[in-house]
């Protein structure tokens, strides 16, 4: 159960976006969701000076597919961050645990394979409640913990030699 609202950071402590070029990978399983937390993100990136055209989107079919997505959006741009957006909710079935496992695995590897910050912004919860109370809900968005930490990430390697 998370403890705290995702939303709430000290902006004081956030580089500037303002010279930042994002990607955006964006599942539409849970689309109610995972767009809602893209849109949040956004706004958040953009908050902290990211311009409109340095924010790049792209969609997928699931969070499965998001390291992919990622990966193809990598190689498509110079970008100092890519973000991944999704939503899976566990069901009857194991199916859950395949999903969370390949895109947790597959973010991870691509984080090192690109030497680039993959951002991991997934939601991984037992119902639906819990993943509305996550984006834009209670706890806030985890679509801005996933902005703040990309913008983070990217002053991190644009300052490394
Ligand atoms: C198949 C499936 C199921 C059952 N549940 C979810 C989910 O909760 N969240 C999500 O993002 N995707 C789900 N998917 C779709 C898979 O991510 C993937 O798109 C398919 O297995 C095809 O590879």
């Amino acid at each position: 159960m998370a403890t705290k609202n995702l939303s709430d950071y000290d902006i004081t402590r956030v580089p500037s976006a303002e010279h930042m070029k994002f990607g955006m990978v964006v599942s539409e399983w849970n689309q109610r969701i995972t767009f809602a937390l893209a849109e949040s993100a956004k706004n958040t990136l953009k908050k902290h000076g990211a311009k409109e055209e340095n924010i790049a989107l792209s969609y997928v079919p699931g969070s499965f597919e998001l390291p992919l997505g990622g990966q193809l959006l990598a190689e498509s741009g110079d970008f100092d961050a890519i973000i991944l957006l999704g939503c899976v909710i566990q069901g009857e079935t194991r199916h859950f645990d395949f999903i969370c496992q390949g895109v947790t695995q597959g973010t991870m590897e691509l984080n090192l394979k690109y030497n680039l910050p993959f951002i991991f912004g997934v939601l991984t919860t037992a119902n639906q409640e819990q993943a509305i109370a996550r984006a834009g809900g209670k706890y806030g968005n985890k679509g801005d913990e996933a902005a703040i930490t990309a913008i983070k990430m990217a002053a991190k390697k644009i300052a490394s030699p």
